[in-house]
């Protein structure tokens, strides 16, 4: 049986907004060339390829930014789903800005992708200590689940995640990375496939996914990982495992 080997970004192959660790890269490159891989982050496709070596992003079956609007395959957009998000939830997305009890503003709170409208009170301009501090902040305060709970129980035709460590992405209801699961098994219907994630968890925008890989006979799988750490070692684990097999 075919597998393949689904990949969120920040937070499973990177640490989040940074880019690949070099020895783990160096690993995860062998990785993708003996394995059928496939990236699926909530960030765009700039983002990502910042953080992901384009010698890697080059060699995987494909590569999905904002959590699935748009698909590349080696370095050529295929797709791109673009949205106008309406004033109304616009202007909900603002007042959850304004009212925000943390006080730091660092620039950029609304970022309109494609299909995806990303939002953050501190901003995505922060730095990375100004992110670390919002994010302990954030695990205190639950910010950003009580707003992602608003938006996914409201009436709108839209639901929220939160995907990284500062933010909170919004799309159009159904376009989560849960497509993508259709999207490969159109191409490779009998396969099997395997996702790693950092935020398979209530709100988190690899849930989605997750829970649309769960079949009663377990054909797919999920594996929440805290770090590339993690996502290193299961892969070790796998590769060694396979290898005793041939041998
Ligand atoms: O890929 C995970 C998330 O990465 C970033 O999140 P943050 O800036 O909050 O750490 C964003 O690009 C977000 O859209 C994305 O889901």
């Amino acid at each position: 049986m075919k597998h393949i080997y689904l990949f969120d970004v920040d937070g499973t192959l990177t640490p989040p907004r940074l880019p690949m660790n070099k020895k783990f890269s160096e690993f995860f490159y062998d990785f993708v060339s003996s394995h059928d891989v496939v990236l699926i982050s909530g960030s765009d496709y700039k983002k990502i390829s910042e953080q992901v070596p384009k010698e890697i992003l080059d060699i995987c079956n494909g590569v999905y930014g904002c959590s699935g609007a748009e698909y590349y395959e080696k370095g050529t957009m295929l797709y791109s789903k673009l949205h106008q998000f309406p004033d109304e939830l616009l202007a909900l997305c603002n007042r959850y800005i304004d009212k925000s009890k943390y006080q730091l503003r660092c620039g950029i709170h609304i970022e309109e992708r494609p299909g995806m409208l990303n939002i953050s009170t501190v901003g995505r301009n922060a730095t990375n200590e100004q992110r670390k501090s919002y994010n302990a902040w954030d695990n205190q305060s639950k910010e950003r689940l009580a707003f992602v709970e608003k938006i996914n129980k409201s009436s709108l035709p839209y639901e929220a995640s939160a995907g990284g460590e500062i933010s909170i992405d919004i799309v159009p209801s159904g376009w989560n990375k849960s497509v993508v699961k259709n999207e490969v098994l159109n191409k490779h219907p009998d396969a099997s496939l395997i996702f790693f994630g950092d935020r398979i968890v209530e709100g988190g925008n690899d849930l989605p996914l997750a829970e649309a890989l769960k079949t009663p006979i377990g054909l797919h799988s999920s594996h929440q990982v805290n770090s590339y750490h993690d996502t290193w070692e299961l892969l070790e684990v796998r590769t060694a495992i396979s290898k005793a097999r041939v041998a």
